[in-house]
C-alpha cells in the first residue's frame, strides 16, 4: 500500500510539474491574448483558427497562375523569322492536332508566309510582325514558300512544315 500510494505521489508530481512546462512552450506566442494560467489548453485552439484566414486569402493567388498555365500549354507558339532567302527555323516541326501560333517576322525586306494546304498567306513587313494561328489538323510534310517577290533568291525561298 506504502508503494503504490507513493506512486500516486509521484505520478501527481509529474502531472503538476508538466502543466507548467508544457504549455509554456505553446504559449509564448499566445500570452498576450490570453495570460490567464488555468487555460493554456484553450487559447492555443483560438490561435489556431486565427492562423487559418490568411491561408485562405493565399489560395485564391495561387490558382490564377495554374489556370494560366494550362491556356498557355495548349498553344504550340513560335517565332519564325523570315529573311534572304530563308524562313528561321526549318524545319517547324508539330504535333498533330495542337494549335499552332506562328509570330513572323520580317527581317529585312517584305516576305510572305504561305503553306497552300492549309490555306494560309501572310504577308509581313519588316517591323510589323504577324501572329497567324491553325490548328494543325493534316498530317505529312508541307511546303513553305515565300509570297512576296523578295529579291534573286525568292524562288529559292523555301521552308517546310513537319506535323506528326
Ligand atoms: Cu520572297
Amino acid at each position: 500500500m506504502k508503494k503504490s500510494s507513493l506512486i500516486l505521489i509521484l505520478v501527481l508530481f509529474l502531472l503538476v510539474g508538466c502543466k507548467p512546462s508544457g504549455p509554456k512552450l505553446g504559449s509564448e506566442e499566445v500570452t498576450q491574448q490570453m495570460p490567464a494560467p488555468g487555460f493554456e489548453d484553450i487559447p492555443e485552439m483560438v490561435v489556431n483558427e486565427e492562423n487559418m484566414p490568411p491561408v485562405d486569402d493565399f489560395e485564391p493567388a495561387e490558382i490564377a497562375p495554374g489556370e494560366l498555365g494550362v491556356d498557355i500549354s495548349s498553344v504550340f507558339e513560335l517565332n519564325v523569322a523570315m529573311r534572304q532567302f530563308e524562313f528561321d527555323p526549318n524545319p517547324i516541326s508539330v504535333t498533330l492536332g495542337s494549335n499552332v501560333r506562328l509570330i513572323l517576322t520580317a527581317e529585312d525586306v517584305e516576305h510572305g508566309f504561305a503553306i497552300n494546304e492549309y490555306n494560309i498567306n501572310e504577308k509581313v513587313k519588316p517591323g510589323e510582325p504577324k501572329t497567324i494561328e491553325f490548328i494543325a489538323d493534316k498530317k505529312g510534310e508541307f511546303e513553305i514558300r515565300c509570297s512576296v517577290v523578295c529579291g534573286s533568291g525568292h524562288g529559292s525561298m523555301r521552308g517546310t512544315l513537319i506535323v506528326e
